[in-house]
């Protein structure tokens, strides 16, 4: 037994004798509780709040981050939403669970084991409010979908978004008595409601057993909406940091396939749906100066454009309309009088409305925290509840002139994570250590004390409790990470591709196009430079090829690259944005 079960067991002991002299029939069941906090897509350079100096002040991140313990090092197994969530819950890659893209797969196979059925079968209350995006509907799929749901398996209790989920007003899926999904549209901002709809489940679950909730949020997810009140918030914290120095990579001396990702703010970041900008305001020639290539061939209408815009209500509209409106009129108003000339301004300035909505959606996450936080210490729950903060992978701030997720550069492949629980984890430690979304359903099992050989033989990650005291440990030295992308065909067409992470590099293959990519992090970390083929890494390359080797067959991946049937897509493949319809 670890020591984190001996506890739990000490506690209930202590418990026991306590309820000797009281009047309860039951003895609550000291195990600790796990609360699992997910946002979506939030990248780990502006979590921000770690840093005393922080311009980002996010009083309930740092809060948590301060009584906690922030891994500076932590990746996931495949940067995409619903593949990255499938690692979450089961522990495996996602060659292992099935879950390769969030489009054109199989829906999830909820028959297989995952931490929450673990839980819930060794006593506890388990729980998923909001964001699950473990379904698989193509886009532009019509008619009956539900060949593509896969219903939460697991909690006792589960009310989540269908697929992506809205901001505004959105809808909430329960299952219902007949076995059919019930959904319905919740008036307000999805962060607040979710928090809401959390602290109610908290509130009416059985008080004499552990429990377990994720708390999955739609922020800071595209298209990067901020609720009304906090609308334009965020602006300060945009105008106190630098736009990342390889914000205008030009992409040379890296593989020839990332000229063909569509993820770059100058030419494929929709300057309506994404920037926000209103079209009434903006002059024609001016539009023509603005406009991503693509977003010629958009529809002109806002609605069409903001798919946000269509869930909100005539009161969000207003208040949405009139403040883009202002700030598209201070661009032109700048364009006019000279001040943004050049596509590095336009860009400069794009860049700002991004990292304002993007900063402004997070907000609210920190709100949330605090309320949950505050629930937990209200009800003295706080001591005894490990809260886990996560995104779902990494994300693009400019960094090599991108927005979006999914290749294997450090932006996308590292991700947040911060984890809490008073007397088991030492506060205000950061961790070096390198660890991987596989790691979290490991070490839930441990801490619940469910950690039997049954169960830990089917993660492929490991419990990252040795890591508690200080944030380092033996176990932890030298680990190399594996990491793969699949989703090609796909929107933003990046290549499929896997490598690995060590301590210091980088290296991928890249299925799509044949070839190899290798970073020197120590040297190079903002990844501009591949010395795949310079003389100087020759034996470099050797052992970490032979490594690449040793983690894929370590890890069980078929021979070849899963998921690739067919001819492989080198050619663009989507539209700046994907038909909605
Ligand atoms: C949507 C977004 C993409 C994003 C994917 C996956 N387009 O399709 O920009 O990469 O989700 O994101 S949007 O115009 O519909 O917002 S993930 O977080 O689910 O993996
Ligand atoms: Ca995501």
């Amino acid at each position: 037994m670890n020591r984190h079960a001996a506890t739990a067991l000490m506690l209930a002991a202590c418990s026991l004798s306590a309820s000797a002299d009281q009047p309860q029939k039951q003895t609550p069941d000291q195990r600790p509780n796990i609360v699992v906090i997910v946002t979506d897509d939030h990248s780990y350079q502006t979590l921000g709040t770690c840093e005393k100096d922080s311009p980002m002040p996010y009083p309930n991140f740092r809060k948590l981050a301060d009584e906690g313990m922030v891994f500076d090092r932590s990746y996931c197994a495949n940067s995409l939403c619903g593949p990255s969530r499938a690692c979450i819950y089961t522990g495996r890659h996602s060659h292992m669970n099935g879950y390769l893209f969030n489009e054109h797969a199989a829906p999830f196979d909820g028959s297989q084991p995952t931490f929450p059925k673990m839980l819930q079968k060794a006593g506890y209350q388990t729980a998923i409010v909001g964001k699950w995006h473990l379904e698989a509907i193509p886009p532009g799929a019509k008619g009956d979908t539900s060949k593509y749901e896969s219903d939460p398996t697991g909690f006792d209790y589960w009310e989540i978004f269908p697929g992506q989920g809205n901001y505004f007003n959105p809808d909430f899926i329960t299952p219902g008595k007949d076995g059919k999904r019930v959904v319905k549209t919740e008036p307000g901002y999805a962060t607040e409601l979710v928090t809401q709809k959390s602290l109610k489940w908290l509130d009416q679950r059985d008080k004499n057993k552990p429990f377990m909730l994720v708390v999955g949020h739609k922020a800071p997810h595209r298209c990067w909406c901020p609720s009304i009140q906090n609308l334009g918030r965020a602006k300060q914290y945009a105008d106190a940091i630098d736009p990342p120095a390889n914000l205008e990579d030009d992409f040379a001396d890296r593989p020839e396939f990332l000229k063909m990702t569509e993820q770059t703010l100058l030419n494929h970041f929709n300057v309506w749906s994404d920037e926000h900008l209103i079209k009434e305001v903006v002059p024609e020639d001016i539009q023509k100066m603005l406009s991503c290539p693509e977003s010629k061939t958009l529809h002109t209408q806002y609605d069409w454009e903001m798919p946000e815009w269509v869930r909100m209500d005539p009161q969000q509209k207003e208040a949405w309309y009139n403040y883009h409106k202002a700030r598209t009129v201070q661009l032109v108003k700048d364009i006019k009088n000279g001040k943004i000339k050049t596509q590095r301004d336009i860009l400069l300035r794009r860049w700002r409305h991004y990292m304002e909505d993007y900063l402004g959606t997070v907000l609210s996450v920190d709100e949330s925290i605090g309320q949950i936080m505050d629930y937990l210490k209200q009800n003295g729950l706080d001591r005894n509840t490990l809260v886990l903060y996560c995104g779902d992978q990494g994300f693009y701030m400019g960094e090599h002139g991108l927005y979006d997720k999914r290749w294997i550069f450090e932006e996308s492949f590292r991700m947040p994570l911060i984890m809490r629980w008073p007397g088991h984890i030492r506060p205000g430690v950061r961790s070096s250590a390198m660890v991987q979304e596989l790691d979290y359903a490991p070490t839930f099992c441990d801490v619940a004390g469910v950690n039997t050989k049954e169960n830990m033989n089917t993660f492929q990650g490991r419990s990252l409790t040795p890591l508690f005291k200080t944030g380092e440990h033996q176990d932890f030295k030298n680990r190399s990470l594996y990491y793969a992308f699949y989703e090609n065909p796909g929107e933003h067409n990046a290549p499929r591709h896997d490598g690995l992470r060590t301590d210091r590099y980088t290296l991928s293959y890249i299925w799509t196009s044949d070839e190899w990519m290798l970073f020197d992090n120590q040297k190079d970390p903002a990844q501009m430079h591949n010395v795949i083929n310079k003389p100087e890494y020759a034996e470099t390359v050797k052992e970490l090829k032979a490594l690449y080797g040793k983690l894929r067959k370590d890890y069980q991946v078929p021979e070849g690259f899963p998921g690739a049937t067919g001819k492989l897509a080198v050619k663009p493949q989507w539209d700046c944005a994907p038909s909605r319809d």
